[in-house]
């Protein structure tokens, strides 16, 4: 595995390069074109000045979160084909420019749902969260209203203020999108990009819907082991894998996380590890890394990564909100920090274990 954070551009980001450089063993970033639209094409030109932006910090680029999927291609209507064009023109660029990692996702409207992003915790530092009541009771057309005022004057993945003025249109063009239509525009997705996947050696690597059951009425397919596994079949190529999300998948307490690491065993390309503490199955807030402070068994989830042979980039997933920082939800330096330095010493211990055992 390759230690890494996510790094949303020198535009965007209140963290910078030189201070994730001084992360220990980190020196990779998974960045993005963050101005970019879902279904524009990204330019070499482009992409070469992002990666000598992150290289003149002495710093490389271990793989892209997110080329983002556009509505009409998740629909199966309107500039669909054109927007394929232009993600697989996209991926050639990436490849070019030696990429070879893209996180993506195949949510309906909306990216992540959390129902507070300011979740005071005993210690005083403050997690996103989620309660299902509090997201019943919220009109999903002012869910973007609602949470604006908490994002500290950031732009969110995923709650760019750009498609959600427009979100009542959105949820009317998915009013007859189930799951299996949902499905098969993703594999007729993945089967356009492939070829240049193949070409280029690149690892799609799609992230799990977040939480792991439908929301606001929208269909949900990358949520559970029988659903990943499904789609891992349709389009049976090693370039068609996952992005493991640990705090994705754990919203679920259905799903095993390092039964489901097992078993997507090879395909798990790009691994995002975070902690969630449940109050109850519907009611749960982001943890420190840290195992007792949450739900999981961090040591059990990295340990199914290691034992399955993983070598991708790994990322702390989202922090707490520690030590006064102002950044964009989750996405502190400090906690993520923490985190990285946590996994790294999980990982150091389950392998030199596993080396004195052989
Ligand atoms: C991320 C997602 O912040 C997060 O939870 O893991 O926003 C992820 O970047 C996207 O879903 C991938 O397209
Ligand atoms: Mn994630």
């Amino acid at each position: 595995m390759e230690m890494t954070l996510r790094w949303y551009g020198e535009a965007y980001d209140t963290v910078k390069l030189w201070q994730i450089r001084q992360i220990p063993g980190v020196r990779g970033v998974i960045t993005t074109l963050y101005n970019k639209q879902a279904g524009e094409l990204w330019t070499q030109e482009e992409i070469k000045a992002l990666k000598a932006s992150v290289e003149k910090e002495e710093m490389h680029i271990s793989g892209i979160e997110s080329v983002n999927v556009s509505d009409d291609i998740k629909v199966g209507d309107g500039n669909r084909d054109e927007h394929i064009e232009n993600y697989i023109k996209t991926l050639e660029n990436l490849g070019k420019e030696d990429i070879h990692m893209v996180c993506y996702n195949f949510m309906p409207v909306f990216d992540w749902t959390r129902s507070e992003l300011a979740r005071k915790r005993p210690d005083g530092s403050t997690v996103l969260a989620y309660t299902q009541e509090a997201i019943d009771a919220i009109n999903p057309e002012e869910m973007f209203s609602t949470i604006r005022g908490e994002m500290n004057g950031t732009v969110m993945p995923g709650w760019e203020p750009e498609r959600l003025a427009h979100v009542k249109e959105l949820f009317d063009r998915y009013s007859d999108v189930d799951e299996k239509k949902l499905f098969d525009n993703l594999v007729y997705f993945l089967k356009a990009i492939m070829p240049v996947c193949n070409k280029y050696d690149i690892k799609m690597a799609i992230h799990p819907d977040d939480p792991a059951w439908s929301v606001f009425g929208l269909p949900r397919i990358i949520n559970n082991e029988p659903n990943i596994l499904k789609m891992m079949k349709a389009v049976d190529d090693v370039h068609n894998g996952v992005t493991f999300c640990s705090g994705s998948y754990g919203t679920s307490l259905d799903n095993d996380l390092p039964h489901m690491i097992r078993a997507l065993e090879g395909r798990i390309h790009f691994a995002h590890v975070r902690n969630l503490k449940f109050i109850s199955p519907t009611n749960f807030e982001e943890a420190a890394h840290l195992s007792s402070d949450g739900s999981f068994d961090m040591y059990e989830i990295v340990r199914a990564l290691y034992e399955t042979g993983f070598s991708g980039p790994i990322r702390p997933d989202h922090g707490r909100m520690i030590w006064g920082e102002q950044a964009m939800p989750g996405y502190g330096l400090y906690d993520r920090a923490l985190g990285a330095a946590y996994i790294n010493g999980l990982w150091e211990a389950i392998e030199k274990n596993a080396k004195r055992n052989a």
